[in-house]
């Protein structure tokens, strides 16, 4: 402790701080500063990282002093805060985005130049944070992204995971994944606060006692504990000046060693505590949409909750703040139910610290937290076993407890004698073992629970939560997802923000429903002639990217099909495949002459869970398939499969800008919403899609004659469903789907081997979970379509247009003013 800080007397040390010189001179003289001072060498003898790493510190410089500006001016306001606790922040790389945030792009460009260098090169350098699965963690980037530039006060909180999502290979076409090493060659974004750090305690058991005023009160003896260290990064909001924090924590043991054990000489297990602490915030679960019920997990999320809520009250609120009125400083919005332990741990703060009795304690939580559901797999709902929840957190266990009494209590009194219904809605399930349902948990205690799609939100009271949303209607509610704009057009797509911008204007960026006043330039052959040329323009640089990155050649002139997200058997890349092979049989059996093929590239990008084997199965077989296809001259190079490896946020930035077609294919009814869907739409891509998730919004908006719908809808999907679903009876009554089958399993792809793929191959013919044989016909039908638009380039572009101009509604401003009027009702800061 450095005691209380002492009241400056120089004039410079009370002055707001200053920034580097908006300037090109003022530019290259912090970078050459930076390069020497923290990098420690010459210009000269640099090397293109320690450029990169020189010039993000310089970005960062002139960010800081609106970062240092927005906190003091937020703390004086004493507005409500949105923090917003996620266990995933996909981030994708930095540098760009606070180039454009902070409009320095041009000055940064000259002033590399006058350096001898160049911003491209130093831009590719940068190693993207991969500190999330998917969807979920990137629409947690798109959110913070949107309230910065809103100038809405938001406090990310999140993990610094040493390890962020498995950097994947591929050996002879299987997944292999390597370590994410994102840190190994320095962090400039981030800085630690270690003074700022907070304990976390763990197990140990629970005493009551009596308090002065003879009260019964609980005491927690925990018996370990960590560390955690609070890395701060900046949230430059766009254009605007202010910049927001997202902290992330990272665990350390708070005792290095263990030094009688160190100095008997037994130095493993003198640090062995250490290694125990940090393996906290060592590695991101790299499982999509399903949890693992792993004890490390749980530790995580309660590591990353407990930090945050002391830090905020610790350190955000004024020492003398009443914390009856905790809901007036901040909304905590848990991103599905990863922080959802955070509703015990206020209750216990409340009442265990601060002394409030449990009726006061309820009153401000169930104030202080919304929740949104991200998913509709009855299997990705967390639910943790009492033993392990006890065990690692028995003072949370009991308070859980005591929430579900007072729920139960509700229920039974609300429904006299249906003890059946308050047994569903038991916080607490009794099978397969006892366990504790987060989202019901979540769901009780929110002052708003939201869907992310209006079909999602629609499934999620109908299906998921039936009971709560009929005894508790006007809790919940919609938003549909969005993108922010700035990184997935402005940055990801220049050359169509260029031509959008000439034609309409810039506003757009911040107001994305501007992009309306496109609609009539779809008519307009010359605007139609550009916006083509920009779509060329990005899938020569997806040519030079994917030839540089995974030596594969982009054919000229394909329509480029891409689907890239998750392997998940929902998702259904199996049926894409399944209609790459069909094209590809139809050729080779002559059923179809080869110049009546479009040519077309396949793209897939998609990571599968370590542990997922028919996801992993399905790769190696896409993998065998595009080697295949890709190499038998009886296509004369009309049809290519590619599938580059590691699919991420900067390959997306280069992948979705150059797409023609969309893929947005789940079984309806099991895509929450989707978010890359909305991205492609926005670059001007068609969507061939389901109605599911966020496309039944996409296709309402953009209209049915631009988007390419196939397959059943959800309530066929359920009647299939009930009435007994057979896949075999689809294979045996058509013959292009059974000669497609049948080439996988003759050994077709794996050079003979008729037994490769039969996990797959069996796994649709027997079970089909998800239904890809139902819709494959459907599916081939609407790619015919596609073809037939795709053939008169005019009709395709306008329809492209048309897309974009239509889209706006996607962007993640739009989703957080409707979080802000409905959920959170807090204020922009002028
Ligand atoms: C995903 C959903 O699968 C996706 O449809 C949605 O767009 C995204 O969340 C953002 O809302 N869900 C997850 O990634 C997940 O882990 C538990 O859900």
């Amino acid at each position: 402790d450095l005691g209380p800080a002492r009241t400056p007397t120089h004039p410079v040390a009370t002055a707001p701080v200053n920034g580097p010189l908006f300037s090109v001179d003022g530019f290259v003289k912090e970078f050459i500063h930076e390069l020497n001072t923290a990098q420690g060498v010459a210009l000269a003898r640099s090397s293109v990282n320690d450029q990169y790493l020189a010039l993000a510190r310089t970005v960062k410089n002139y960010l800081m002093a609106r970062w240092l500006d927005t906190n003091r001016k937020t703390r004086e306001a004493k507005v409500k805060t949105v923090g917003y606790l996620s266990a995933e922040y996909l981030l994708g790389r930095q540098l760009g985005n606070a180039l454009l945030a902070s409009d320095l792009n041009e000055i940064a460009d000259k002033g590399l130049e006058l350096c001898g260098l160049d911003l491209v090169t130093l831009r590719n350098q940068e190693v993207e944070p991969g500190l999330g699965n998917g969807g979920l963690g990137r629409l947690a980037a798109c959110f913070i992204d949107s309230l910065a530039t809103m100038n809405v006060p938001c406090i990310g909180y999140g993990i610094r995971y040493e390890y962020g999502i498995f950097r994947q290979t591929f050996v002879d076409g299987r997944q292999v994944e390597q370590p994410d090493t994102w840190l190994a060659l320095g962090s400039p974004w981030e800085f630690p606060h270690p003074d700022a750090s907070v304990q976390v305690n763990f197990g140990g058991h629970t005493e009551k006692y009596r308090d002065a005023d003879g009260k019964e009160r609980t005491h927690w003896l925990p018996d370990w504990n960590v560390l955690g260290v609070p890395y701060n990064y900046m949230v430059p909001g766009y254009l605007n000046g202010r910049v927001n924090t997202l902290r992330l924590w990272s665990a350390q043991a708070t005792k290095a060693f263990d030094l009688p054990t160190f100095n008997a000489g037994d130095y493993a297990q003198a640090v062995r505590a250490q290694t125990f602490a940090e393996n906290i915030s060592k590695v991101l679960y790299p499982e999509d949409s399903t949890p693992q019920g792993k004890e490390l997990r749980l530790q995580q999320q309660y590591f990353f909750v407990a930090c945050s809520l002391r830090d905020f009250i610790d350190n955000e609120l004024e020492d003398d703040f009443d914390l009856h009125h905790l809901d007036e400083r901040i909304i905590l919005q848990l991103n599905d139910t990863h922080p959802v332990i955070a509703v015990p741990e206020l209750m216990r703060i409340l009442m265990d610290e601060k002394g409030f009795d449990w009726d006061e304690a309820w009153a401000v939580t169930t104030k202080c937290f919304a929740y949104t559901c991200h998913t509709l797999l009855p299997e990705a709902l967390e639910v943790w076993p009492t033993e392990l929840l006890g065990r690692l957190l028995p003072r949370h266990l009991e308070i859980i407890y005591a929430i579900n009494e007072q729920l139960l209590e509700e229920v039974r009194e609300a429904y006299p004698g249906d003890e059946l219904r308050a047994r569903r809605m038991s916080i607490i399930a009794e099978f397969p073992e006892r366990g504790v349902r987060m989202a019901y948990l979540a769901t009780y205690a929110a002052t708003k629970v939201n869907g992310v799609a209006a079909l999602h939100s629609q499934l999620l009271r109908d299906k998921v939560l039936p009971d709560f949303s009929e005894m508790w209607p006007d809790r919940f509610t919609n938003v549909t997802n969005g993108v922010t704009p700035r990184r997935f057009v402005k940055m990801a797509n220049p050359k169509l923000s260029e031509l959008i911008s000439d034609t309409i204007g810039g506003g757009w960026v911040t107001d994305l429903e501007r992009l309306r006043e496109l609609e009539p330039f779809a008519d307009d052959p010359d605007f139609r002639a550009q916006f083509a040329a920009a779509k060329d323009w990005n899938k020569r640089r997806l040519a030079e990217v994917l030839r540089k990155r995974d030596g594969i050649d982009l054919p000229d002139g394909h329509l480029l099909d891409v689907m890239v997200k998750r392997l998940h058997e929902y998702k259904r890349q199996s049926l894409k495949l399944l209609h790459v092979v069909s094209l590809y049989e139809q050729v080779i059996s002559g059923k179809l002459p080869v110049d009546q093929l479009t040519p077309r590239t396949v793209v897939f990008g998609a990571k599968a869970a370590p542990g997922y084997k028919m996801a992993k199965d399905t790769i190696h077989l896409i993998n065998r398939v595009a080697a295949t296809v890709s190499a038998d001259p009886r296509l004369e190079g009309r049809l290519k499969v590619a599938f580059p490896a590691n699919y991420n946020v900067t390959l997306a930035e280069k992948l979705i800008p150059a797409a023609d077609l969309s893929e947005q294919i789940s079984l309806a009814g099991m895509e929450a919403s989707g978010t890359g869907n909305m991205k492609f739409a926005l670059n001007g891509a068609l969507t061939i899609g389901t109605d599911d998730g966020a496309n039944v919004e996409i296709r309402e908006l953009v209209g049915d004659k631009h988007f390419f719908l196939f397959g059943m809808n959800e309530p066929q999907v359920a009647e299939l469903g009930a009435k007994g679903y057979n896949p075999e009876s689809y294979y045996e009554d058509n013959p292009q789907l059974k000669a497609a089958l049948d080439l996988v399993l003759s050994g077709h792809f794996s050079g003979g081997d008729q037994h490769l793929f039969d996990a797959v191959v069996y796994n649709l013919l027997n079970s089909d979970r998800f239904m890809a044989l139902a819709d494959f016909q459907s599916y081939v039908d609407a790619q015919a379509r596609v073809e037939e638009r795709y053939a008169d380039t005019d009709a395709w572009t306008r329809s492209a247009v048309l897309n974009v101009a239509r889209s706006g509604f996607f962007s993640s401003d739009r989703s957080m003013r409707e979080y802000i009027q409905r959920i959170w009702h807090t204020q922009p800061m002028m």
